[in-house]
């Protein structure tokens, strides 16, 4: 009798292994902005309320993702509840939008360092409460996997 139990746990055991490694083949997804060669991608991200938006900056240059009131004002500022600044960085970071922002608020962005001379000098986030997460846009490196965060 005992060593059928032992036999049943790692039975159990071994399935929940398998299934464990099957979820980390896949992309985290996420709500992803990717700066490449001066390039916000994509130029245009839908986001539900209470999002959490992460920036991968490719470059090896700093840059930053900062949302101002008007497209092109290059200065700090939001759309009603909405502000975002992640600061000059390299690498990634991740910044939250307001569960309580409005459906349908565009929110433009820039990068505090480079301005009207990134490519792409203003990128916008846009508030879709049935927006659905996806993979990173960047086709990377193909290293997979190694920022699942485990
Ligand atoms: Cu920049």
């Amino acid at each position: 009798m005992p060593s059928r139990r032992v036999v049943r746990a790692l039975v159990g055991l071994s399935a929940l292994a398998a299934a464990a490694c099957g979820g980390s083949n896949s992309a985290p997804q996420g709500f992803f902005i990717s700066i490449r060669n001066m390039t916000f991608t994509p130029l245009s991200l839908d986001v539900p309320p209470g999002a959490t938006v992460t920036v991968l900056n490719d470059d090896g240059i700093g840059h930053s993702v900062t949302s101002e009131a008007t497209a092109n004002a290059f200065t700090p500022g939001g759309v009603d509840v909405v502000t975002f600044d992640t600061g000059v960085f390299t690498g990634q970071r991740s910044f939250t939008i307001p569960s309580s922002a409005q459906e349908g608020t565009v929110v433009p962005y820039y990068c505090q360092v480079h301005r009207n001379t990134m490519v792409t000098p203003t990128g916008t986030i846009t508030i879709r409460a049935a927006a659905l997460p996806s993979a990173p846009p960047s086709g990377g490196s193909g290293g997979g996997g190694g920022m699942s965060g485990y």
